[in-house]
């Protein structure tokens, strides 16, 4: 069957903030003693902040109070924030801006689909706040990938079916949520090299040859 919608996911994606997030976690980390490397990072790609913040906790020795998580949380948050002020519509390449506008041309109803409560914010800086049919974030889930609860959600929000609606991820996590939704995925990056896609694509533009996705 012929798609119907295209739900993105957000970092990985549509721009890049997980250098930012690496920055922020490693400076958390760095305070609480708590060793953290980009292999650990890779990790959290897909992942909340708090199941992220419990991932890098594996190695902290002790115990840490449910108060205690928020604030170290909210404090890696806020630092995060502060990087992504710098984002601006110069971090939306024009391999995905013009790649966006052409699935917009051929009829695809657009949305996002992310893990993030900073999307609306991230969104906004890249200049594609109003762009979007429908955007399903971490501020409307309880549950997050691999659970399909925010493609679901962004499906619901656009009144297309899941098996109309095509996933594209970079992350093994949301790969699963996607077809845990019964939606196809086509997947970039880390979530590509695994093939766990149904299309494991190179690069954003790939999606146009996509013949379910034709003009
Ligand atoms: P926040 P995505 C995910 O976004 C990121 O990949 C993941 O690293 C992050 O922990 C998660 O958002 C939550 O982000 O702290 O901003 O709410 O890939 O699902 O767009
Ligand atoms: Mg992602």
């Amino acid at each position: 069957m012929d798609f119907k919608a295209i739900i993105f996911d957000l970092d990985g994606v549509i721009c890049f903030t997980d250098e930012y997030h690496y920055q922020a976690w490693k400076a958390m980390a760095d305070e609480l003693g708590v060793y953290f490397d980009r292999k650990i990072n890779n990790r959290l790609r897909g992942v909340s902040r708090m199941e992220s913040l419990d991932i890098i906790l594996e190695r902290y020795d002790g115990e840490l109070s449910a108060d205690e998580k928020s604030s170290l949380a909210e404090k890696k948050n806020e630092l995060y924030r502060k990087y992504l002020e710098n984002m601006s519509s110069k971090d939306l390449s024009e391999e995905v801006k013009s790649s966006l506008l052409e699935l917009h041309r051929r009829g695809y109803k657009l949305a996002i689909g992310s893990s993030s409560k900073n999307t609306p914010f991230i969104l906004n800086q890249i200049g594609l706040s109003d762009f979007f049919d429908a955007v399903s974030d971490g501020n409307n889930i309880r549950r997050s990938k691999p659970d399909p609860e925010v493609f679901l959600k962004a499906s619901e929000m656009l009144s297309i079916p899941p098996e109309e609606c095509l996933v594209v991820e970079d992350a093994v996590s949301g790969a699963k949520a996607g077809h845990a939704g019964g939606m196809k995925v086509a997947c970039l990056g880390d979530a590509s090299k695994a093939k766990a896609g149904d299309y494991n694509l190179k690069g954003f533009s790939d999606l146009l040859d996509i013949p379910a996705l034709s003009a």
